[in-house]
């Protein structure tokens, strides 16, 4: 069976990606979740982690680190990761590529924490034009393969890729327009998405970095987390 390593359900926006790939695709694993110490998280993730990073697959004892790595290996293993038709797969593997080596306005001032709703402070141009590129590559997607999901009918590793954005629409308020504005609700809708929410928001632990990064995002509205 597998072992996947990750961290808080509430603040790893990368470790929700293959937690949410294996659970939608029913592909069996074990959890270990290791949570954020304060400070440093090197020295204890470098204890089961190569990178010193989660998440991290082990497969009988072999290491397999980094989101979009994890996903590939498992497509070589299972179906369904990526989708079938070979445009709709190439296409797939670009946005979930660009997502994971782009926007980073948008991961630096949303980030995920995912039991709050924060009003966000004034956008900056990077974080508008990321929004805009968001929506731009959904509506892409969504109209090409004909939704529900990025690629076509099926929840694929695309989506995973951007689960995170969900929980972070929710959390800061983001709206899309067009075919996209529904998009971050098909997400949430899943049941391996709730699943994940009702967790994160039963965990109590706070770390102190995340919490300051969520603050400078914006003012904390509600938070609907368990009390620490
Ligand atoms: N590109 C990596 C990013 C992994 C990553 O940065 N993970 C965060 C947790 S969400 C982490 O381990 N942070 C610990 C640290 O920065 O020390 C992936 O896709 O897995």
């Amino acid at each position: 069976m597998y072992l996947l390593h990750m961290a808080n359900k509430n603040y790893s926006s990368w470790s929700l990606r293959p937690w949410v790939l294996m659970r939608a695709l029913d592909i069996p694993f074990e959890e270990r979740l290791t949570p954020f110490p304060t400070g440093s998280s090197w020295e204890l993730y470098r204890s089961f982690s190569p990178s010193g990073r989660v998440p991290c697959l082990i497969d009988d004892g072999w290491a397999v680190w980094d989101s979009l790595a994890i996903a590939e290996y498992l497509a070589e293993r299972h179906h369904g990761v990526w989708p079938v038709e070979a445009k709709a797969r190439a296409w797939a593997r670009s946005a979930a590529a660009e997502m994971h080596s782009s926007f980073t306005a948008l991961r630096g001032d949303c980030p995920m924490s995912c039991g709050v709703r924060v009003k966000p402070f004034p956008m900056s141009d990077a974080l508008k034009q990321d929004l805009f590129r968001l929506g731009d590559l959904w509506n892409d997607g969504l109209a090409r393969f004909g939704g529900p999901f990025l690629a076509g009918a099926h929840f694929t590793a695309v989506d995973a890729v951007f689960a995170p954005v969900a929980f972070r629409a929710q959390s800061y308020g983001l709206v899309f327009e067009g075919a996209a504005v529904a998009y971050p609700a098909q997400l949430l809708a899943l049941p391996a998405m709730r699943e994940w929410y009702a967790a994160g928001l039963a965990e109590t632990w706070r770390e102190p970095d995340h919490e300051a990064e969520v603050a400078a995002a914006g003012t904390v509205l509600e938070d609907f987390r368990a009390s620490a």
